[in-house]
């Protein structure tokens, strides 16, 4: 039997093997983020009964850029970046209005040299108190240029976390402007991050190349909606100060 070749411009009727995946929730998940709250100190902010995912790196590893992609956003980091404002806690509430699921936390970056010392010792107490005793935190997203690889200040935020991370904490690497790497430096980096980053995780994120945005994304919802919650919360668990 012959078949007649296709008309030009009249495309031929295929059957797909496979039914178009479903898209991922994730992303218009993600695209729901709205500021909510912002402040100085952790006692400033409001106790919530909501997984919280806190964002934190060294100032200019790229962690502006990485929440306004994964919200679709070209403000929503930005926009807390008023004077005086930079060295705040930012809360954004995920989730249709009315039926908040999540929070994101934009923690102040950290290790810009033009910072007085007072201060840079300022963001250490707030930053520790954070992420040692916030109730709700679920996970803590890292935000690394993998260029300049985990600095100091990164391996004390690393101790900080790790008996909560011990404790189920999820914790995820984002190795940024991965576009600025050969295949090879981005997968010797990913290696070593994924080393480094003990009971967590590591992923190779670009804005501009548009790689990691999925996989970073699913991550998070997968944290907010599937995993378990940790075992043991600073409320369980007995203060450091008790006989
Ligand atoms: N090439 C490239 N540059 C990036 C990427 N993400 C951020 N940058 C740049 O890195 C600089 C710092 O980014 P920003 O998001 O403000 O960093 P933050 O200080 O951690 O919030 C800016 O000039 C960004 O344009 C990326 O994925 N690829
Ligand atoms: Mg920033």
């Amino acid at each position: 039997m012959t078949t007649s070749p296709p008309r030009a411009g009249v495309a031929r009727p295929t059957t797909p093997t496979h039914a178009p995946a479903a898209p991922h929730p994730a992303a218009g998940w993600l695209h729901t983020a709205r500021f909510l709250t912002s402040a100085p100190e952790l006692h400033f902010l409001p106790a919530l009964d909501l997984p919280e995912i806190a964002f934190v790196g060294r100032s200019n590893a790229g962690k502006s850029t990485c929440i306004n992609t994964l919200t679709q956003q070209k403000q929503l980091a930005f926009a807390s970046r008023k004077p005086g404002r930079t060295q705040h806690i930012n809360l954004f509430a995920v989730g249709r209005q009315g039926a908040t699921d999540a929070i994101l936390a934009d923690l102040p970056g950290y290790g810009y040299a033009a910072v007085p010392r007072q201060a840079k010792i300022r963001w250490q107490q707030v930053m520790a108190n954070y992420l040692v005793t916030r109730k709700n935190l679920r996970a803590v997203v890292l935000l690394c240029d993998p260029r300049l690889g985990l600095t100091e200040l990164d391996e004390i935020l690393l101790d900080v976390i790790r008996p909560r991370v011990e404790q189920g904490l999820q914790f995820l690497i984002v190795l940024t402007k991965a576009d600025k790497l050969t295949r090879t430096e981005s997968a010797a980096a990913l290696s070593v991050a994924r080393l480094q980053a003990g009971g967590g995780d590591a992923m190779l994120f670009s804005a501009p190349k548009r790689i990691g945005i999925d996989a970073v994304s699913a991550r998070i919802w997968d944290w907010v909606h599937r995993a378990p919650p940790p075992t043991a919360t600073p409320a369980d668990a007995p203060a450091a100060d008790q006989p």
